[in-house]
């Protein structure tokens, strides 16, 4: 498939260094379950929000010597780490064995040690910032292919704003990527709460697997999602934030139940994440409009307008808000 995109395109460096920052991004629609083969198809669309100016900044050079050299916000990894092993393998796919070496020194606005930094925001610029020093001028779409092959929710992140991830049909992937939609909603923000900085125990990928093998609850998510981003595309385009975060959270918990019902269960939240859930829909109660979702991790994440976020932080001490819509400057991507 990468030759498919690459075609006849040299896999030699035009440039010396170049500086790319990609977003991290959030599921309102999540992607939870692939399709077989090693190629990060899912099973259903999905749909996000990228961060604005949070997630990943990385500046790529040919190195000097004839091994890959990689830094990560400014410590140099061992070449063993599973890091390097997985940012070496891409490179192998991107651009051949007999490829140069290259340093990478990687950054991320989103805090790793809060445990929400994804490899989304990496993968995605990583590949803009080989398409840039390779000199191949790759279509968006062609991108997010190749983002997605390194990590799938990578492909939502070389937008900001909202983005459609497409399923797609084929099975070697070339219609399964991601579009930005144009709406803009500068109201919108979203909170992070930090319940728990560890690392998780089960990464997504093994999640995805047991639920899809064992729950039985799975046969019913992707009606649901093709439900719900229909509803979330009515909602953005109609600015209509009850309804947009009244379906962004049932999508969340719907996705936690299918992992629940797993045999044996797999459950990412802690009591600390169910405490939070409990403010959320307190503070609903009583009339202000925040909403919850959950990835595959005991953290939480709220929807809000920005006419809310004093009243929410009263709700939730702590709580970072971000500004999606906050990205002038740091886009200058080539
Ligand atoms: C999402 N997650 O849509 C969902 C919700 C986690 C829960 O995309 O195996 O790291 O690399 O394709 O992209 C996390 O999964 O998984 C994810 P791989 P990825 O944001």
């Amino acid at each position: 498939m990468v030759q498919a995109i690459l075609g006849a395109r040299a896999r030699l460096p035009v440039r010396e260094v170049v500086e790319i920052f990609a977003p991290a991004n959030i599921a309102l629609c999540k992607y939870w379950g692939k399709r077989p083969g090693a190629l990060n198809l899912p099973v259903t669309s999905s749909l996000s929000l990228s961060l604005g100016n949070r997630g990943s900044r990385i500046r790529l050079r040919v190195a000097e010597g004839p091994v890959d050299d990689v830094c990560l916000d400014g410590d140099r990894l061992d070449g063993d780490s599973a890091f390097v092993r997985r940012t070496r393998a891409y490179f192998d796919l991107l651009c051949g064995p007999r490829r140069p070496a290259f340093a990478i020194e990687a950054c991320n606005t989103v805090p790793t040690a809060a445990g929400f930094a994804s490899s989304a925001s990496g993968f995605a610029a990583l590949v803009q910032a080989v398409d840039a020093i390779m000199g191949w001028g790759l279509q968006p779409a062609e991108l997010s292919v190749l983002a997605r092959m390194g990590s799938g929710s990578a492909c939502r992140s070389l937008w900001h704003g909202f983005v459609h991830w497409h399923r797609g049909e084929r099975e070697d992937g070339m219609d399964s990527f991601a579009e930005p939609i144009p709406t803009r909603w500068p109201e919108l923000r979203l909170g992070m709460v930090v319940v728990d900085a560890g690392p998780k125990a089960i990464g997504s990928t093994e999640g995805m697997r047991h639920t899809q093998q064992t729950s039985p609850l799975y046969a019913v998510w992707p009606e649901q999602v093709a439900r719900d981003i229909v509803d979330l595309r009515v909602a953005i385009e109609a600015r209509d934030f009850p309804a947009l975060g009244a379906v962004a959270e049932g999508n969340a918990m719907a996705m936690h139940a299918t992992m629940l019902a797993a045999r044996p269960a797999l459950c990412y939240w802690t009591p600390g994440s169910v405490e939070v859930l409990g403010r959320v829909w307190q503070a609903r109660r009583d009339g202000l409009e925040l909403f919850a979702t959950m990835d595959a991790g005991p953290n939480v994440k709220v929807l809000l307008l920005e006419q809310d976020c004093a009243a929410a932080l009263e709700r939730i001490p702590g709580m970072q808000i971000i500004d999606p819509w906050q990205y002038a400057g740091i886009s200058e991507n080539p």
